[in-house]
């Protein structure tokens, strides 16, 4: 990623991917079998459409696409083994022990681009979908997949850079708990659930399902109470306050409607172009991002990724943009 003269925008450079196994519609990793079972024909079509949607956005050849490791079912969603910013990498050691064995392969490729890499450390874990750069400060989740130690080894890789864990699992509980307590009693205050109440929703995996960046100073985040908890924390707890005051680099939210919130996670190609889910917008969500693209000079680009949203990956966990 490099900076242009506008100092906000960046340009991407390629991007990696990596091949859908055949084992991915049966053992992929899901925290729901709502959406039905996978058809594997449908997301490999979809899935070669998004490596061709990248490569025509991306300079001629940038786009690398990683041989599938089929022993690793969940190896398409390649966001989740690295970070790239700024020509450096950090490797992660994914929070699913079945998805470990993912990163060697994206090691090589990065050593072959000569990008040098440093590497999470057991016992840390991080994935890379909770790792949300603003355009100056990352945000990451502390999520089921991502601990402390995880974020400290982000903050370590970019020491010139602003790191703030997000609470997501707490985040979640909460307004869990809110919803819950205004089912019950429509207008009391919320009731107290025990701290250790799991979390089992997708939309609470990763802190990218919930927000990702859509321009300059924007982020998209879905507009359900988590999402709503999310972007009050980054709000609050964003770290350029100098800039912000003068109005330099004041970070705004645009809020995806619920029933769109896949939505949320689109992906910033370049300067130009805004790839979005089309899945996830049939309606509002899509149109909300279209807007705000128009007013910012963006393309808008939709994929489809319906398929491989059935086991929970986003948009942006199936590359990574170098
Ligand atoms: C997993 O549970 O790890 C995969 N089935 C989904 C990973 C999605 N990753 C992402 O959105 N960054």
């Amino acid at each position: 990623m490099r900076r242009t003269r506008l100092g906000l925008r960046l340009l991407h450079t390629g991007a990696l991917v990596r091949e859908l196994p055949k084992s991915f519609a049966a053992q992929s990793l899901r925290t729901s079998q709502e959406g039905g079972v996978i058809d594997h024909a449908l997301a490999a079509t979809q899935h070669t459409a998004y490596v061709s949607t990248l490569q025509s956005l991306l300079p001629p050849g940038s786009v690398r696409v990683l041989p599938a490791l089929e022993e690793c079912a969940d190896c398409v969603f390649i966001e989740d083994t690295v970070v790239v910013l700024n020509g450096k990498a950090l490797l992660t050691r994914p929070g699913a022990a079945s998805r470990r064995g993912e990163v060697g392969e994206v090691e090589g490729a990065l050593k072959a681009l000569g990008i040098p890499a440093v590497t999470v450390q057991a016992p840390g874990t991080l994935d890379g979908g909770d790792v949300l750069w603003t355009g100056r400060e990352f945000f990451c989740g502390l999520s089921r997949r991502t601990n402390a130690l995880g974020v400290e080894a982000l903050r370590g890789a970019f020491p010139g850079a602003r790191v703030t864990p997000v609470p997501l699992q707490a985040l979640a509980r909460a307004s869990a708990r809110q919803a819950t307590a205004r089912l019950a009693h429509p207008t009391a205050a919320a009731t107290a659930l025990p701290e250790d109440t799991p979390t089992p929703t997708a939309a609470a995996l990763h802190l990218k399902s919930i927000a990702s960046r859509v321009g300059p100073t924007t982020l998209a985040v879905a507009d359900t109470p988590l999402g709503r908890a999310v972007a009050s924390f980054i709000q609050e707890h964003s770290g350029v306050p100098k800039e912000a005051r003068a109005g330099g680099h004041k970070l705004s939210f645009l809020l995806i409607p619920a029933a769109q919130a896949g939505a949320a996670n689109a992906v910033l190609v370049n300067d130009t172009t805004l790839m979005v889910q089309k899945g996830g917008g049939k309606g509002e969500g899509v149109a909300v991002l279209k807007a705000f693209a128009e007013a910012e000079g963006l393309k808008v680009v939709e994929v489809d990724t319906s398929e491989l949203a059935k086991a929970d990956g986003a948009l942006s966990c199936c590359s990574v943009l170098l």
